[in-house]
């Protein structure tokens, strides 16, 4: 099956395309989980169990865990395990931003992959494809690029007006990234893009460059993007393309089945 199929088909399957994102600052997680053997692991237990039935995927973002040094590490592949495990069907991403050389991304490709067991990882085009290959080769995983991200300085670079490679005209770097991948990194169909809630005009346009393809959308709830813009721009012709993505909003809310069935529901209603 490839790998945006297994999304769509859980996305389907539970009609959501919420994505709850596992970043557990140690920092935040409450007390209770701290006199815990393993505490972010036990803390990710309960949101998943909490949030599971209105989740098309679950994001991990691996600064948290770095942070923790090898108990971290040990954590996120004890969530790993344990959601392969018991909800082999829900989509796994690991927002490690990785990229460099080609050589040096087969240690990422086999750690993120093959050792983590993750579906898919979030990219940095700047290296370009030659560098990307060893990601964009494994058709079975999927290759997340960062096109347009949601933070407020995200124009500094992405907005910046430059040559197109083929024709005599000039755009906006965020939208030669989208071409590219769509039109040139995407062989296998498992390119995904990363688009930030916060910029849902940029998404529009976006969409228009790449026809079908799936987005990753961080920016709702903490960073306060606008859930209905986001789904008027960004869906796909068949009600789908958009992994729409919220950590703080739900894990840290105090009550998060409820945060995440009222976002699942507000999805609903919107599409
Ligand atoms: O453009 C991006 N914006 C963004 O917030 C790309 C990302 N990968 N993220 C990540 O999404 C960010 O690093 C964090 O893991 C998550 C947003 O979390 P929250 O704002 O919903 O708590």
């Amino acid at each position: 099956m490839n790998i945006i199929d297994k999304y769509n088909k859980r996305a389907k399957k539970v009609d959501s395309l919420l994505c709850v994102g596992l970043d557990a600052d140690f920092a935040k997680i409450p007390k209770r989980f701290l006199k815990k053997k393993f505490p972010q692991f036990e803390f990710n237990k309960w949101i998943i169990e909490e949030t599971h039935e209105y989740a098309a995927a679950f994001k991990m973002n691996s600064a948290f865990y770095e942070a923790r040094g090898d108990k971290g590490i040990k954590e996120l592949k004890m969530t790993m395990d344990y959601l392969n495990k018991n909800y082999p069907d829900i989509f796994t991403i690991l927002d490690a931003k990785r990229a460099d050389i080609g050589n040096t991304n087969n240690g990422y490709v086999t750690a993120i992959f093959d050792w983590l067991n993750f579906d898919a990882v979030t990219l940095h085009p700047y290296l370009g494809k030659e560098a990307l290959q060893p990601f964009l080769d494994r058709k079975d995983k999927g290759c997340i690029i960062l096109c347009r991200t949601s933070n407020p300085g995200a124009g500094e670079l992405q907005d910046l007006n430059v040559k197109h490679p083929m024709f005599d005209t000039r755009m906006p770097l965020w939208q030669i990234v989208a071409e590219k991948v769509s039109r040139d990194w995407n062989k296998n169909k498992n390119c995904l893009l990363v688009v930030g809630a916060t910029y849902p005009k940029e998404m529009k346009k976006i969409r228009q460059i790449v026809g079908e393809m799936t987005f990753l959308v961080p920016g709702i709830g903490a960073q306060g993007g606008d859930l209905q813009a986001t789904l008027k721009a960004g869906l796909n012709s068949k009600g789908l393309g958009l992994i729409i993505h919220s950590a703080r909003g739900i894990i840290f809310s105090g009550n998060p089945k409820l945060e995440a069935q009222k976002l699942r529901d507000e999805i609903r209603k919107y599409k």
